[in-house]
């Protein structure tokens, strides 16, 4: 299975057989087979924003169902608004269209819109962030929020054999005080997430405000991750590793411009969760042809592919990829770097809970992947247990991507 995921190390180890024949495997798939092949592939998603999976027509739609009156006449006229400069111009915007969300029912139907057009996409594993302060700060109780959230993830693993996960983010432009709140107010829904983020706007937040809320985050067991060097400097990617101690971190894509930082995202095989078109819509590269990916991976570290807002930055998941690959050249051979490419944006993994491939030919099939539907939770353990991390010492080398031999 192919997949832009960190948490390919489960299984990993059964890739390195491959790896002497890499390099000439992918060199030998054509770049007009590539889109076909990088929407087929089964996919994990690890960074994506649930809130910003809401797309203008369900915006509109729970707004009439809601009473909730929005400043737009039209789903084209909001559509227009979606023209940003940077972070936080998008994040103006994003705030304002969650608040049509008011009832279990909505927050479940947003999830539910995103996963089956996940499925649709391929991926087989998703981990969702969701940003609690956004709606308690409106007087939505947290049950409502993790409620419905949780059961669209319920439904998706029985209904469209995608495993899906919750991770709770922080948001940094709050106190860190509002942060513990936020966490007490969760606890009583522990088993529902399975770990704890940090987003929102990033200059002048940095990770080391919110040391003590995930010192306790840790203690508690959840699976730690932070955005960090999406506009920030790579500083507080240092520091979302060494003061907050996260597993992953969100974008890091400014971490080119500190090579210790890149020694040590690389030895520690660190995943970046990158978001190439967000990147673009938010102005942090001029156009997708100069995103770094590619640098990224050349560098050794594992660097994956992910939708972030997809509905407000014009792209789901097959379209980060076939987008991104054909405007950095992913496609073709690039001078001075060894083991490139589709083996880690793409890498090979079975994550946590999810369906078993039956076979070496990466399944594309809806039909497949319910078949595939993974049993019933009832069995595993609890959700913040569920999620295995990027551990580095259980890592072998970067995957070999065998199955693109195969496909
Ligand atoms: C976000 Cl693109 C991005 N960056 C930081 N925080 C966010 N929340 C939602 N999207
Ligand atoms: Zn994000």
């Amino acid at each position: 299975m192919l997949c832009g995921i960190t948490t390919q190390q489960q299984f990993a180890p059964t890739m390195t057989d491959f790896r002497p024949t890499y390099d000439k495997s992918f060199d030998r798939i054509a770049a007009d087979r590539l889109p076909a092949l990088l929407r087929a592939m089964p996919k994990a998603e690890l960074h994506m924003h649930i809130e910003g999976s809401l797309e203008p027509e369900l915006i509109f739609a729970l707004a009439q169902r809601n009473g909730v009156s929005i400043p737009y006449a039209s789903v084209e006229e909001l559509r227009k608004a979606y023209a940003f400069t940077n972070l936080q111009s998008f994040l103006d915007i994003y705030y304002a269209g969650a608040s049509v969300l008011l009832k279990e029912q909505d927050f479940y139907d947003m999830a539910w819109a995103y996963l089956e057009r996940a499925a649709a996409d391929n991926v087989v594993h998703t981990e969702m962030f969701f940003d609690p302060q956004t709606h308690t700060a409106r007087g939505v109780p947290m049950e409502t929020v993790v409620n419905g959230l949780h059961r669209a993830c319920t439904d998706a693993r029985s209904k469209l054999g995608v495993s899906a996960a919750l991770i709770l983010c922080f948001l940094r432009h709050l106190s860190e005080e509002d942060a513990f709140e936020t966490l007490e107010q969760a606890l009583p829904y522990r088993d529902k997430f399975i770990g704890v983020g940090l987003d929102s706007s990033e200059v002048g937040h940095p990770p080391e405000k919110f040391a003590r809320v995930f010192a306790r985050c840790r203690e508690l067991g959840f699976h730690l991750v932070a955005h960090a060097g999406e506009e920030g400097p790579p500083e507080y990617v240092w520091s979302a590793l060494d003061v907050l101690k996260v597993e992953r971190v969100d974008h890091g894509v400014q971490s080119t411009k500190d090579p210790e930082l890149m020694k040590r995202l690389a030895k520690d095989r660190i995943p970046l969760t990158v978001c190439p078109l967000s990147n673009l819509k938010l102005c942090v590269f001029p156009d997708l042809s100069k995103h770094n990916l590619g640098a990224l991976l050349d560098a050794g570290l594992v660097a994956t592919v992910n939708s972030d807002d997809p509905a407000y930055f014009g792209g789901y998941m097959n379209q980060n990829f076939t987008e991104t690959f054909a405007a950095t050249g992913l496609t073709r051979n690039r001078p001075g770097s060894s083991r490139r490419t589709v083996s880690r944006a793409a890498s090979s993994t079975r994550p946590p809970g999810a369906p078993t491939s039956s076979g070496s030919t990466p399944s594309s099939r809806a039909s497949d992947r319910r078949r595939r539907a993974a049993p019933p939770a009832a069995a595993s353990p609890p959700a913040h247990r569920r999620w295995l991390p990027a551990t580095p010492s259980a890592s072998p080398a970067a995957p070999a991507g065998a199955e693109w031999r195969r496909a």
